[in-house]
């Protein structure tokens, strides 16, 4: 009797152990390395022919390969203010792209991605674009401390570009500072006039090494045409050609410098973004001109950082993410050839628009998850987006976010580990106008919007009418069933109303 009672306790003390062991919080390392642009078709893993991604392959085939997942946005901004907040852009005004020139748009009392790791113990960084504005509501003051910003929404350290190559000031911001900044050569910054009698884009011309297709006219730098203007700064500004190896660079270092703690990484390439000017190394390479040379950079980068956690040890206890902010564009405003020189390629894979679209390509994007032993292997079809990372990773710390925070993320760690097939039940896509998908459907309401961008050469998606896909018959969104399906429009407008209601 009491050898069994003791047995039993036993037992159940085993039992509380083992329920308590699955969910006590876990604490591993989270590399999420963000890429811009990068079409779902952009990586062979996702079935390009025409060029080849080995590094970025390589990590498909050791970790998750999702088919059906969405960045929150058709464009930059809003895609890194949902990924980071866990909010839809939408619901926040002033998240459409950010001019070179804005102040901080995230919250500062906001729960973020990485404030709850923060809270979790994480060291947290940031490498690479940022564009989600940069000082306070007077703009960013970029001879003196640029604040707040990343370090001010849960960033332990930061090495940023403040918003795109293709925006002045073409510097890099370390912390709270211009780095490399020469005091007795200040940076202005203008986006409304010229400064002073620095030559543009527009009126010289025949100054570019590369010409503009559409607007990118202001300031010239290294010899590329800008968005804005600037003066000043010159030991400060950045080289294009180098900006992959030195964002890589200063990645790695985040890494060896911190791996002896968890630490969290938010590595956004400028690859594939426009101006695209490769390293030395790549250019040519692809056959494909620079967006191709530039695709095969990115795969370099990703190899890189691989490299650096393999020689650490740290591939084991490391959640390593690959991921884009939008789809694919090929002109995106310079004359650098990617039309002419794509060679069949496809960088939207099966799927219809591209950047800017309500179309698929235009949010469902490639994404990668490796955690060795704890993500089932292979590919899943689950809906998955990029706003759960904040919820799920809180989650998995043992973190919740505060009350009002992250109201559109969810824990969604079964599906990123391949355990739950189905993932999301719905999901909102925004570009011009808002889309919803639930299981094989996809509704986009109705729309005032161009249909076309003729300067991008992209379907928007646009239509006064309202579009529903089966997506399951038709992932190329070809044939508009609204009319056939009547029912279920009205459920998924519905939806998408109690969503924006929300
Ligand atoms: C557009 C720019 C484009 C790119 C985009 C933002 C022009 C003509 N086009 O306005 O080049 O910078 O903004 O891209 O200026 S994103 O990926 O950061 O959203
Ligand atoms: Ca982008």
């Amino acid at each position: 009797m009491k050898l069994g009672l003791t047995l039993l306790i036993g037992i159940s003390l085993a039992g509380t152990a083992q329920a308590q062991k699955k969910s006590a919080p876990q604490r591993p390392n989270i590399v999420l390395i963000y890429a811009d642009d990068l079409g779902y078709g952009d990586i062979s893993c996702n079935g390009a022919t025409k060029i080849h991604t080995p590094n970025i392959d390589r990590l498909a085939s050791q970790g998750i390969r999702f088919t059906n997942a969405h960045a929150s946005s058709a464009t930059c901004t809003p895609s890194r203010y949902s990924i980071l907040t866990g909010q839809y852009a939408w619901r926040k005004k002033g998240t459409g792209i950010a001019p070179g020139n804005a102040s901080l748009i995230i919250d500062t009392a906001r729960t973020t991605l990485p404030s709850i790791l923060q809270r979790a113990g994480y060291i947290t960084g940031a490498v690479g674009k940022w564009h989600l504005g940069i000082g306070n509501e007077k703009g960013p003051d970029w001879n003196g401390e640029l604040k707040p910003g990343p370090l001010e929404i849960g960033f332990n350290y930061c090495w940023i570009m403040p918003a795109t190559a293709d925006r002045v000031p073409c510097v890099y911001v370390e912390n709270h500072r211009v780095a490399n900044l020469d005091p007795n050569d200040p940076i202005k910054v203008s986006y409304t006039a010229p400064i002073g009698n620095e030559p543009t884009g527009k009126n010289n011309p025949e100054l570019l090494v590369m010409k503009s297709s559409q607007g990118h006219n202001n300031a010239i730098v290294n010899g590329i045409g800008r968005i804005g203007f600037m003066q000043g700064g010159k030991s400060a500004l950045w080289k294009d050609d180098l900006i992959a190896a030195t964002l890589t660079d200063k990645a790695q270092r985040f890494i060896i410098e911190h791996r002896q703690q968890p630490f969290f990484l938010y590595f956004a390439t400028h690859d594939i973004h426009v101006p695209r000017v490769p390293g030395a190394n790549f250019v040519g390479k692809s056959g494909l001109g620079v967006r191709g040379d530039a695709i095969l950079q990115l795969d370099w980068t990703v190899g890189q950082i691989m490299h650096t956690l393999d020689s650490l040890h740290l591939t084991d206890n490391t959640i390593l993410i690959v991921s884009s902010d939008n789809g694919p564009v090929i002109d995106d405003g310079y004359a650098d050839q990617a039309v002419e020189l794509l060679n069949g390629h496809t960088p939207s894979g099966p799927l219809r628009g591209g950047k800017y679209s309500n179309f698929d390509a235009g949010t469902r994007v490639p994404l990668i998850i490796r955690w060795p032993g704890k993500v089932k292997t292979g590919t899943s079809a689950a809906l998955v987006s990029q706003l759960d990372f904040l919820a799920t990773f809180g989650a998995l710390t043992g973190q919740q976010p505060g009350i009002n925070d992250g109201p559109d993320s969810f824990d969604m760690l079964a599906a990123f580990t391949g355990k739950d097939k189905k993932g999301r039940e719905t999901v909102v896509e925004y570009a011009g106008s808002l889309g919803i998908i639930k299981g094989n459907w996809k509704y986009i309401e109705p729309g005032n919007g161009e249909r076309y961008d003729k300067a991008v050469n992209i379907e928007l998606g646009n239509d006064p009418a309202p579009q529903l896909y089966d997506l399951n018959k038709d992932l190329g969104e070809k044939n508009n069933v609204a009319v056939q399906h009547p029912e279920i429009v009205k459920d998924l407008a519905a939806r998408l109303k109690a969503l924006k209601d929300a």
